[in-house]
């Protein structure tokens, strides 16, 4: 969500001649790039070919021109709505898991996104990388950006760090999107129909879109560097929560001990991550909504299921959306089946 007031309070900040220079290319750039209406505040702006907010590509840029990173960073990567809050909570506590009691685990308290911080909202804090220079290795970072706008220097082999990745049916993600759109949008705002969710979608207008390009960005890259990129499906996870808790450990190059295994923290960790457990949690019941958080912990806990958008979407969006899909991931080894 925007804050139209946020970048006006940046710049008034005494920022070094380099951020100047980026808010500076930043200004300049925006009004040249197509704009398209977006899902609730913000209209959405074409950036080398995704669907961006201004925040976004702000923090696109700035992660270019000022972002260090380290060879321990662990980016958790998504597509908004393809899991983004369980993944979070997954590699935190895979991560954390010597840290915490599993009876008075932090995930008991905050929502994830409290837990990993989101790197495009935090590369700007007070305006500069601040605040995601000063924490600790390994830092865990949460992004929606498409892998190709990342820089090379987080992208080329000689970086060690990693891209644990996360997508979804785009039916599923489709009708999480529109849902989550009606809960956001701002009181006055008449409410998006699903019939104009479903045609912004189909032509690639939703943030971070075109969907099925984000997906394909890290699909190919986990294909090329199997060691830098991890991709997982929702419905895998779902499905096989276990295996998938032990491939992401593995991957982190933390895997579980024989000890660890009878100790059955595997499981331990699934139950605390599971859609039941984090959405009874009082941290994420609570609905309050404000200027500074104008989405509340409970927008992000909707169902939890796979296949809700037979609930949702006719036979016949449902067969456009599929043909969509067969022909974006034709002849590149990826499908949702
Ligand atoms: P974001 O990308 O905007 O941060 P994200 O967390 O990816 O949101 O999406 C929320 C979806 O994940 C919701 O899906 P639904 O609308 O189809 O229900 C939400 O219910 C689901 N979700 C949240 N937590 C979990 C969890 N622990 N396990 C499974 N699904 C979850």
């Amino acid at each position: 969500m925007e804050n139209s007031n946020f970048f006006a309070i940046e710049k008034e900040l005494k920022l070094d001649e380099g951020y100047q220079k980026t808010y500076k290319n930043v200004d300049e750039l925006l009004p040249t790039l197509p704009r398209s209406k977006g899902w609730w505040l913000d209209q959405l702006l074409q950036y080398q070919g995704f669907w961006l907010s201004t925040y976004g590509i702000r923090g696109s840029m700035l992660i270019d021109d000022h972002f260090n990173p380290r060879p321990t960073d662990i980016i958790i990567a998504t597509s908004p709505k393809c899991g983004t809050t369980w993944l979070r909570a997954l590699v935190f506590s895979i991560i954390n898991r010597n840290s915490f009691d599993f009876s008075d685990h932090p995930l008991r308290k905050a929502n994830p996104r409290d837990l990993v911080h989101f790197l495009e909202a935090h590369i700007r804090g007070d305006g500069s990388t601040a605040y995601i220079d000063g924490l600790p290795s390994p830092r865990l970072l949460s992004t929606h950006l498409p892998y190709s706008l990342f820089p090379e220097c987080m992208t080329d082999d000689t970086s060690a760090c990693r891209f644990v990745y996360i997508c979804r049916d785009p039916k599923d993600v489709l009708v999480s999107k529109w849902h989550f759109a009606n809960k956001v949008r701002p009181k006055g705002v008449p409410p998006l129909s699903l019939e104009e969710a479903f045609d912004l979608f189909c032509k690639g207008v939703s943030h971070y879109g075109p969907f099925w390009d984000h997906v394909l960005g890290y699909w190919k890259a986990s294909l090329e560097s199997p060691k830098k990129v991890l991709c997982l499906k929702y419905e895998d996870v779902k499905k096989e929560p276990l295996g998938c808790v032990r491939k992401v450990a593995n991957f982190l190059g933390v895997p579980f001990t024989p000890e660890e295994e009878n100790k059955e923290i595997v499981e331990e960790i699934v139950k605390l991550c599971s859609f039941e457990k984090m959405s009874n949690q009082d941290v994420n019941k609570s609905d309050t909504r404000s200027q500074e958080k104008p989405i509340s912990n409970s927008d992000f806990f909707r169902k939890g299921e796979v296949g809700d958008w037979v609930n949702h979407l006719s036979p016949q969006m449902s067969e456009i959306l599929d043909q969509i899909t067969e022909q974006k991931f034709q002849g590149t080894g990826f499908s949702f089946h």
